[in-house]
This record gives structure tokens, C-alpha cells and sequence, in this order.
């Protein structure tokens, strides 16, 4: 092998590499909601410059429970409006707020701040 088409091949596995790192990486970010009782899937939602987690797997057909807590003074983040669910809460700093939805199609449901500047998605499979 001569040492130009080596480097092409290391350049390759380097592109591979990076590829898969990458993909992982992305993956990673969306979190999965645990199923609790009564087959309830939960997920804490920390509200914070942004939802954290700010992409949320869960699946299709079933009942999600999603508990924001607002961790900021900033009012940016006290309203949080699920437009798919025709659902809106206000954030109380500190305090937990239930909101309880169901996507009944797998698909991909935003939710924002009620400026639509923060945004978060349920990724409903
Ligand atoms: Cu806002």
C-alpha cells in the first residue's frame, strides 16, 4: 500500500469516526421518559436559559407527564405552552408543574416559552 492511499484510508476511518461520534453525541441529547405507575411515562424538565432535557423520547399512544421546574428568576421561561395539546401552565420559580398530555401519533410535539424563544420537543415514537 502505498503511503497516499494509506492516508486516504486513515482519513476515511477518521470520517467514520467522526460520523459515529457525532451521531452518539446527538443521540444522547434526547432523554427517554421513565414509565412509572399505571404505565405513565415521567420526565423532570428543568427550566434554566432553556429545557433541560430539551428533547424528550417518549412513546406514541400513552400518557406523559411532564414536570417542569422553573430554576431562574428570569420570567422568560414562566409560561410554557404545548400548542399540539392546546396546553399552556405557569411557572412558578422553584415550584413543580405537572402538565399531563398524550401524543397520539408518533411524531414531533414542540414546547416553548410562552415568547417561543425557549423551545423543547417530545419526540413521540
Ligand atoms: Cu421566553
Amino acid at each position: 500500500m502505498s503511503m497516499s492511499s494509506l492516508l486516504v484510508t486513515l482519513a476515511g476511518f477518521a470520517l467514520i469516526a467522526w460520523i459515529v461520534w457525532y451521531f452518539w453525541l446527538w443521540k444522547d441529547e434526547a432523554v427517554s421518559a421513565a414509565t412509572g405507575e399505571r404505565g405513565v411515562q415521567e420526565i423532570e424538565v428543568t427550566v434554566r436559559g432553556g429545557y433541560q432535557p430539551s428533547a424528550i423520547m417518549v412513546q406514541a399512544g400513552r400518557p406523559v407527564r411532564l414536570n417542569f421546574t422553573r430554576r431562574e428568576a428570569s420570567t422568560c421561561g414562566e409560561e410554557v405552552v404545548l400548542p399540539d395539546f392546546g396546553k399552556r401552565a405557569h411557572l412558578p420559580q422553584d415550584q413543580t408543574v405537572s402538565i399531563e398530555i398524550t401524543p397520539a401519533r408518533p411524531g414531533e410535539y414542540e414546547f416553548t416559552c410562552g415568547m417561543n424563544m425557549m423551545r423543547g420537543k417530545l419526540i413521540a415514537q
